[in-house]
């Protein structure tokens, strides 16, 4: 479209053209190239994340409600969700010829899930929600808000859809919380001293990778403290209980 252009002096087609691109679309100046080895080599690691972690989260729904009983119809229906999360993002890697490193993605998530199993043998219903409900889904939540601003269109239509779903989700945790605080708050501050830091740990083993794809760490960050906060706002925490658990991540 440039060719089409005749204007002698450059410096108005220099700012002609910055203004196009400006008011088109700031964001795709930064797009990363989908197709290199180095990218595509981090999306065989990233997209394993997400599809693991849709499974489990599944997964984990499925077994909170052996917990509430009465509550089966509802999370089965969030289970559901995850599944079809799952399928999305599995079409994501196909769409862009990666191969999704599952091993590696089993171990990335190896000590949240036991500490999951841990607490759902025990009947430690509260331990569960926070770490699929609460943490879980926030770190969701913070990659999926970054990925979508720097993923190829395919994966950006696909990540769109499911992010809506992830804040039912983080609801769900913070509406049962909310409503049994007074009995559960104890258990939910231990469980978060316990997770926090894998949450932080999870964060900073996936930061190199995600650089790649042109997601920042610090924004990351970002994303997850402010879906952290707010849900443990909703739930009712005063802002020095909300500062102590934030805390968790940083010993
Ligand atoms: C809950 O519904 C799903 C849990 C998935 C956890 C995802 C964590 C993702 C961390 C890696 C960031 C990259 C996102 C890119 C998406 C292809
Ligand atoms: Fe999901
Ligand atoms: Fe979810």
């Amino acid at each position: 479209m440039h060719n089409e252009l005749k204007i002698t002096d450059m410096q108005t087609l220099e700012s002609n053209k910055q203004t196009i691109e400006e008011s088109s679309n700031p964001v795709s100046l930064n797009l990363p190239d989908f197709t290199t080895d180095s990218y595509k080599d981090a999306y065989s690691r990233i997209n394993a994340i997400v599809i693991e972690g849709e499974q489990e989260a599944h997964d984990n729904y499925i077994s909170i409600a052996t917990l509430i009983p009465n509550e089966l119809e509802e999370l089965t229906k969030l289970a559901r969700m995850e599944m079809k999360h799952k399928k999305g993002f599995t079409a994501c890697g196909r769409n862009l010829g990666v191969e999704a490193d599952m091993d590696f993605a089993k171990k990335f998530f190896s000590k949240l899930h036991g500490n999951f199993q841990i607490a759902l043998e025990k009947g430690n219903l509260t331990t569960c929600l926070l770490i699929q409900a609460i943490l879980i889904e926030a770190f969701a939540i913070s990659a999926y808000n970054v990925y979508i601003r720097v993923a190829d269109p395919f994966a950006k239509k696909i990540t769109e859809g499911v992010v809506k779903d992830e804040y039912l989700h983080l609801n769900y945790g913070q509406e049962w919380l909310k409503e049994n605080l007074s009995t559960c708050k104890e258990e939910l501050m231990e469980a978060n001293k316990v997770n926090l830091p894998l949450i932080k740990k999870m964060l900073d083993e996936v930061a190199d990778d995600a650089s790649v794809l042109a997601m920042d760490r610090e924004e990351l960050m970002e994303e997850f403290m402010i879906a952290y906060q707010d849900t443990l706002m909703e739930i009712g925490l005063d802002n020095r209980e909300i500062a102590r658990m934030a805390m968790a991540a940083i010993v």
